[in-house]
């Protein structure tokens, strides 16, 4: 294993500050980049990468995108933030932009995806009490085995991942686990009227891109629906172009009660999150019952509008359709004994590493990156691949041969 004193020069300074004054909560991929364009990142010694983790599907429109980064000079020229104790000429237009945009009555403005869900918790609750009828503090929320929706301590109380989720106690109460993909035990849990929410991932991202069976989300909602319960979408990763259309309840013509955006939604500029929904479920929030400081600040407001629009104008939702398809073929044609499977949808893939050595995943990684591609092992044995949507088919074919020659390490 690497070291850092193995490390290039200038690499090794960066690493050693790192090492030194930051806190130890990551363990990354030893490289260390100075610039991105599209779909490519440069380290400090000048080397160049393709991005096959596009910032977990925040950089979906690739790296410094020029309308997106020309929208963010603008507007910081100009006025950055207000607070939402006054308006700014900025929110309206993003709210009425996005709305439209996505088909809801109206959006909530936050800043990281975590406080987007735990504005949907709180908005799950609210109704729940104000207009469904269920007695106060005695709200659940279904949640998934295998989630990731987030690090804050509510949202870590429902986490199946001990990692995430051990000696971080106690735990927030009105949350119980189902298994992912399993709508008989969603039907089971519904029996509760107590319950107000089914919070889920379409695809879940960090349990290593698992893909539930066609027609689970629309079966879903459908239950939802019949027990008079919210269905709350965490598009947070897979929505906005990530899985070949604008969301990832689209593949099902599913339109959630609750519709959770993040990452991508600024095109990786900065943290900018939102959660859309109707009028009956978003007016149960009165003035000063929920907010934060840079919720809707006018600087993410024209972030996220340039983000949509070059979404939509470079129809980047259409191309990771195409170039995933793509991709998994070209991924299948290597006849890797080492992956054991090929999983994904548009442009958020996975491949299952079949090997003896617990560390092959890690050991690829290293070797991807001697090779000119990055990208990071989840939960051990799955290496996820979410590249910019903007990629073509001359680059996936270049990215795939690095794979297949970074796999030969593995014997
Ligand atoms: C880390 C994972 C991915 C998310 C979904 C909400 C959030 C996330 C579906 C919260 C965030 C990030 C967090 C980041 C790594 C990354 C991640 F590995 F942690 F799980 F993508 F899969 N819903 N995912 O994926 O959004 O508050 O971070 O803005 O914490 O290491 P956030």
């Amino acid at each position: 294993m690497q070291t850092i004193i193995d490390m290039p020069a200038n690499t090794q300074h960066y690493l050693e500050l790192e090492e030194q004054y930051g806190a130890h909560n990551y363990h990354p991929i030893p490289v260390v980049l100075n610039r991105g364009e599209g779909i490519f990142v440069w380290d400090v010694e000048g080397k160049k990468y393709f991005d096959f983790l596009s910032g977990y599907s925040s950089l979906n429109q690739g790296h410094c995108h020029p309308v997106i980064i020309k929208a963010l000079i603008e507007q910081a020229q100009k006025l950055t933030l207000t607070s939402r104790a006054f308006h700014s000429d900025a929110l309206g237009e993003f709210a009425k932009y996005i709305t439209t945009l996505l088909g809801y009555d109206k959006v909530l403005p936050m800043n990281t995806g975590v406080e987007a869900v735990e504005t949907a918790v709180k908005l799950c609750r609210k109704w729940a009490y104000k207009v469904k009828g269920i007695e106060e503090n005695r709200a659940v929320i279904i949640v998934c085995q295998g989630n990731f929706h987030g690090r804050t301590s509510t949202v870590i109380s429902f986490s199946s991942d001990p990692l995430a989720k051990n000696e971080f106690g106690p735990y927030a109460p009105g949350f119980i686990s189902i298994p992912y993909n399993d709508t008989k035990a969603l039907a089971i849990a519904l029996q509760d009227k107590n319950v107000a929410g089914f919070l889920v991932e379409p695809i879940q991202g960090e349990a290593g891109v698992v893909v539930p069976d066609k027609g689970y989300l629309a079966a879903a909602k459908q239950l939802c629906e019949e027990a008079n319960v919210l269905f709350i979408a965490d598009e947070i990763q897979t929505g906005l172009g990530r899985t070949g259309k604008m969301l990832a309840c689209d593949h099902e013509n599913i339109k959630p009660d609750l519709l959770l955006l993040g990452k991508a939604l600024s095109g990786g500029m900065m943290p900018v999150s939102a959660v859309l929904a109707n009028d009956k479920i978003m007016l149960t929030i009165q003035p000063g019952e929920h907010g934060s400081t840079y919720g809707g600040n006018p600087l993410a407001c024209r972030v996220a509008t340039a983000a949509l629009e070059v979404l939509q104008n470079e129809k980047m939702s259409e191309n990771a359709a195409t170039m995933g398809n793509f991709f998994r073929s070209e991924l299948e044609n290597i006849h890797s004994p080492h992956i054991k499977t090929i999983r994904g949808m548009g442009l958020l893939n996975a491949i299952v590493i079949d090997h003896l050595d617990k560390n092959a995943a890690w050991k690829l990684c290293l070797e991807l990156k001697e090779n000119g591609l990055l990208a990071k092992p989840t939960h051990g044995d799955k290496i996820r691949f979410a590249p910019p949507l903007i990629i073509d088919k001359d680059q996936v074919k270049q990215a795939v041969a690095i794979i297949a020659k970074s796999l030969t390490c593995l014997g």
